[in-house]
């Protein structure tokens, strides 16, 4: 199987309402959406995205400039696809947008290898899992009122999830307590609940506010220093009992070699996007297992949910509705759990119809 073109075309997706996160306010997303046709007519899809639609021609044009390296060439040489695009992106950097190419492009070339195989790609990773319990992430943000959080927090558990992920980044850290604490009260101790500070607070603030938040029993507290802080969010792991995830900002095996070295998280969450494809998210979950440690996903859940299956090691899917009108197949949670589609490659195929009514 030959790969003949690369095409990428840009989505622009609002959400219904505008929400509030210590990055700053969402209202949309600019979405990159990649085909890459073989020689044998089979399409491998992936999506890229920017928040609000910014700087959402850098991400295409890196795509678009990658894709040399795989036009005429077997579609299944993967990994040596990913090697040569190491080398090609030295000057550019190992980190950013390069990268973010390089994971589009792997992601489109697995699906097409599952399409043209007849698998699904969990089983082509060697099939860990074919259920992955999954955690609500639409909802809890900065910008919800305290009723909101509990009629949000109720909503989920409802719609039968065992497990939901909240934002922390009030500017008064007592808000973010009585927050939490609100969200414990509402969804009773048997519930799963994570925090998410993305990345707003200091190595400081972070100790003390995740002392306070010990007694609400989180199953973690996500990224509470700024990425590039890995001694101080090792330092933070080591004084607080609440389990630490961190990785959705990091790149590459090197990224988070360097955290599995520091101890710096307790679950590591690669972004199929940051971490470079399914390639690199299967090489780090293998490296993060050779030190017990567990790994979940960030976003892109219709994508994710086949890497996870093909982990032992993966524990949460992070499920996050912002694509899922994007494709035909819906995601089925059952009781909390997401089940990993037998379909061919991803699974997800996009949606023509929907999508022809957002291009730009
Ligand atoms: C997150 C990521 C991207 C945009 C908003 C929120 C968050 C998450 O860190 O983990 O879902
Ligand atoms: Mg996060």
């Amino acid at each position: 199987m030959i790969v003949e073109r690369v095409e990428t075309r840009p989505v622009h997706l609002p959400l219904d309402k505008p929400i509030g996160s210590a990055l700053g306010q969402i209202a949309s997303f600019g979405c990159i959406l990649v085909s890459v046709r073989m020689d044998s007519g089979v399409v491998g899809e992936n999506l890229i995205f920017t928040l609000n639609n910014r700087r959402t021609g850098v991400l295409r044009q890196m795509v678009d400039e990658l894709a040399d390296l795989i036009v005429g060439r077997d579609a299944g040489h993967i990994a040596n696809f990913w090697a040569r695009a190491w080398k090609d992106i030295n000057f550019l950097g190992h980190k950013g947008v390069p990268v973010v190419g390089i994971s589009a492009l792997d992601g489109a070339l697995w699906d097409a290898l599952g399409k043209s195989a007849g698998l699904p790609l969990y089983r082509l990773l060697g099939g860990a899992q074919d259920r992955v319990p999954a955690y609500h992430s639409g909802g809890l943000w900065l910008s919800r009122t305290a009723d909101e959080l509990v009629a949000e927090a109720g909503s989920f558990v409802a719609a039968g999830f065992k497990a939901m992920k909240m934002r922390l980044g009030m500017a008064d850290p007592r808000e973010d307590i009585a927050r939490v604490k609100l969200v414990r009260e509402t969804i009773g101790p048997g519930i799963r609940l994570m925090a998410d500070a993305n990345q707003g607070l200091n190595e400081a603030q972070a100790i003390r506010l995740g002392r306070m938040l010990e007694e609400y029993d989180l199953t973690w507290f996500e990224e509470p220093l700024p990425a590039y802080d890995v001694e101080g969010l090792a330092r933070v792991a080591a004084a607080l009992d609440t389990p630490i995830a961190s990785g959705e900002t990091e790149y590459t095996r090197y990224g988070f070699r360097r955290m599995l070295e520091l101890r710096t998280a307790d679950i590591l969450m690669p972004d199929l996007q940051r971490v470079g494809g399914v390639s690199e998210f299967v090489r780090v979950a293998h490296m993060a297992e050779s030190h017990d440690v567990p790994v979940s996903s960030h976003l892109f859940p219709e994508t994710s949910i086949q890497v996870l299956g093909g982990l032992s090691n993966a524990i949460y899917l992070e499920y996050m509705p912002w694509f899922s009108q994007l494709y035909r197949e819906k995601l089925v949670i059952e009781n909390g759990v997401a089940v990993v589609p037998e379909r061919p490659g991803w699974g997800f195929t996009f949606n023509e119809d929907f999508i022809r009514h957002l291009e730009q």
